[in-house]
């Protein structure tokens, strides 16, 4: 395939804030006096703020809460996790993920960002990769989550490119399946269990190139 243009998932792929959605869920859990674990957490990874909430609600058993409770208690999860993103380092990015950006730039790719997370250019921002981004399509831009393949479709028209020269890098399988339905090539980033319908899986981007990107895609 001929590749123009590569869209990334944030959490999972580009930095870890998973955790810091936990600790601010875990919270709202506490408060509603409940326990939700890490276990319970994986079901939140990839998926929209309030979809969260209810899955939560699921686990804690809680069906009684009107719609206005429920926006207050994701306003106040979200608040929660603003505080802690605004308190993380740059140096919190994924372990060769900013060389790999570099990389795609100085081969004429085009980037654009893929995300459920309302706040996503925050994010992008406190670690500095802004500058490397073409195009941002976050949860701000889309009605559709994922699966639903909105948010790459998006992607590519705001790069101006046909999803057949699209790869997309996800790490959740909602995302993988997304990238799929919009026609894109997808690198799975974690366990190749989880992620099989992706072309290829890879734990992260330690040692990857562009030039391996090309080439696993191509065999
Ligand atoms: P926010 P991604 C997703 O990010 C997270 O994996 C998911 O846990 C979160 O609920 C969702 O963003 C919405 O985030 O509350 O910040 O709008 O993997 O799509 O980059
Ligand atoms: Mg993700």
């Amino acid at each position: 395939m001929k590749i123009n243009a590569c869209i990334f998932d944030l959490d999972g792929v580009i930095v870890d804030t998973a955790k810091y959605h936990y600790l601010a869920w875990k919270a709202l859990a506490d408060k509603l006096g409940f326990e939700f674990t890490e276990v319970h957490n994986e079901r939140l990874k990839g998926v929209s703020r309030m979809d969260s909430l209810e899955i939560l609600l699921e686990v804690g058993g809680i069906t009684h809460l009107s719609e206005e409770e429920k926006l207050k208690h994701a306003a106040d999860k979200n608040e929660l996790y603003v505080s802690f993103i605004k308190k993380m380092p740059a140096d919190e990015i994924l372990p060769n993920v900013r060389e790999f950006l570099n990389d795609l730039r100085e081969n004429g790719i085009k980037i654009s960002l893929g995300s459920a997370s309302k706040n996503a250019e925050m994010i992008l921002e406190k670690l500095e990769l802004m500058p490397l981004f073409d195009a941002i399509v976050d949860g701000r831009h889309i009605s559709n989550a994922k699966p639903d393949p909105e948010v790459f479709l998006r992607g590519a028209q705001e790069l101006g490119e046909a999803p057949e020269n699209c790869v997309v890098f996800e790490d959740a399988q909602a995302g993988v399946q997304a990238a799929k339905n919009a026609g894109m090539a997808c690198v799975g980033i974690g366990d190749a269990e989880t992620l099989g319908l992706a072309d290829f899986v890879m734990p992260g981007f330690e040692k990857f190139t562009f030039a391996d990107l090309k080439a696993q895609l191509n065999k």
